[in-house]
């Protein structure tokens, strides 16, 4: 069996979508996702540039030695972009792969471990009645969990993930009115003096049993996210995520010291070199890697394996940084893996979406549930492709109220 040829297309409703096809000797052909928000056309040419000449030729059922080809090929080691390019193929090649066993892709990792995978959606609020809302809302459309973030009273903006302007069912996404990014103003001291009551308030509103997430969005320092922790302790929080960036992985345990809040961090890392350290020394709670982001099934697995052994459990990243695809190999992998704890999950089910990638994956009650369509079970119709192309887009910068760039 021989790879023929691969393509590689880029745009979507309201979404670059950067998307590979690989083709097969035998009709069979297998996708993949290298989405990544604001450098779209950078996967796109490391796919076209330099991965499709060489893929074809190959067989695409030794996924292990492909993945390792690229990996160590391009001696020049991990990295956002490469890693993306090489999970896209190595989820295509999985693709392939189950299609050729005619099974669901969970069937090769070793079938089912839970009928569903529990997902939590984004409520979102300009101040925290909006936000109430917003979590109503999902609350009644039968989530389970939701990641409430709202803006904060004397802050010119605040967008740590809050969506702009009022209503219910909002998403934030990449800004496209270009390339320059909007600048946003942050202040911590406002947050911090602001945040943990409003937590409170939203615990009190809904009760024990709602699955409660708060994402700071990398805004604190180590200190100030130790004294939030602890402070955000009585609300039973499902998990405070990305509390300070994790390029200073010290201050997990400077975290950890003060509080047990459970600690989300990862939707930035790309290998598991980025968190073989955090999860060994058991200092995070959750690892939030997108498949497509950390090399594909191949890698996210092994990402996966060692967090379970230190009762680490997967919570992946699903935030309008992907495609459906990548969605699809997550769902496969969270029915399946032991130490599975969450999905992240954006409602990506709009009409345009669902043409340009038809499945029959679903979700009910809050929870995933996979489909049992061969292979990775979503398509993607070239003709509605056709429509799209590359829009210039950027996620915001951040400052501090004195002008310092911070953290987005
Ligand atoms: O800001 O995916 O938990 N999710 C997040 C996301 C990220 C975007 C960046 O592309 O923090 O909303
Ligand atoms: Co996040």
């Amino acid at each position: 069996m021989k790879i023929t040829d691969a393509k590689v297309f880029v745009g979507g409703p309201g979404k670059n979508y950067v998307t590979l096809k690989i083709m097969t000797d035998q009709g069979i052909y297998g996708l993949g996702d290298a989405t990544i928000n604001g450098r779209e056309t950078l996967t796109a040419a490391y796919l076209r540039d330099y991965i499709v000449p060489n893929l074809i030729g190959k067989d695409p059922r030794n996924s292990e030695d492909i993945w390792q080809f690229f990996y160590r090929g391009a001696y020049f080691r991990r990295g956002p972009l490469a890693m993306l390019a090489f999970g896209a193929v190595d989820v295509a090649l999985w693709d392939i792969k189950a299609k050729l066993a005619n099974m669901p892709l969970y069937q090769l990792l070793g079938g089912k471990s839970r009928e569903g995978a529990l997902v939590y959606a984004h409520a979102t609020g300009s101040d925290l009645e909006d936000l109430m809302d917003s979590i109503a809302f999902y609350v009644e459309q039968g989530y389970k969990a939701v990641r409430v973030q709202c803006g904060i009273p004397g802050m010119p903006s605040a967008s740590y993930g809050v969506a702009e302007g009022k209503g219910k069912n909002r998403n934030y996404i990449t800004d496209f009115s270009g390339i320059i990014p909007k600048e946003e103003i942050w202040d911590t001291d406002l947050y911090m003096r602001y945040m943990p009551g409003a937590l409170a308030e939203i615990r009190a509103r809904f009760g024990p049993d709602l699955k409660i997430l708060h994402d700071v969005h990398h805004r604190l320092l180590p200190r100030e996210a130790a004294e939030f922790a602890k402070e955000v302790e009585p609300v039973r929080l499902y998990w405070l995520e990305d509390p300070t960036p994790a390029d200073d992985q010290d201050a997990l345990r400077l975290i950890r010291q003060h509080s047990t809040v459970p600690i989300a961090i990862g939707e930035v890392f790309n290998s598991i070199w980025d968190c073989n350290k955090l999860i060994e020394n058991e200092l995070i709670d959750f690892i939030r890697v997108a498949v497509s982001h950390a090399g594909g099934i191949t890698h996210a697995r092994r990402i996966t394996d060692l967090a379970g052994l230190h009762n680490v459990r997967t919570g992946f990243h699903g935030a309008p940084s992907h495609s459906p695809l990548c969605m699809a190999a997550q769902g496969h992998l969270n029915v399946w893996a032991p130490n599975f704890g969450i999905q992240e999950y954006l409602v990506l089910g709009t009409p345009e979406c669902d043409a340009l990638f038809p499945s029959e994956h679903r979700l009910e009650n809050g929870l995933f549930h996979v489909s049992d369509a061969p292979g990775l079970g979503v398509g993607f119709n070239e003709e509605e492709a056709a429509r799209y192309s590359y829009e210039p887009g950027s996620l915001p910068v951040a400052r501090l109220q004195d002008g310092t760039l911070w953290n987005y």
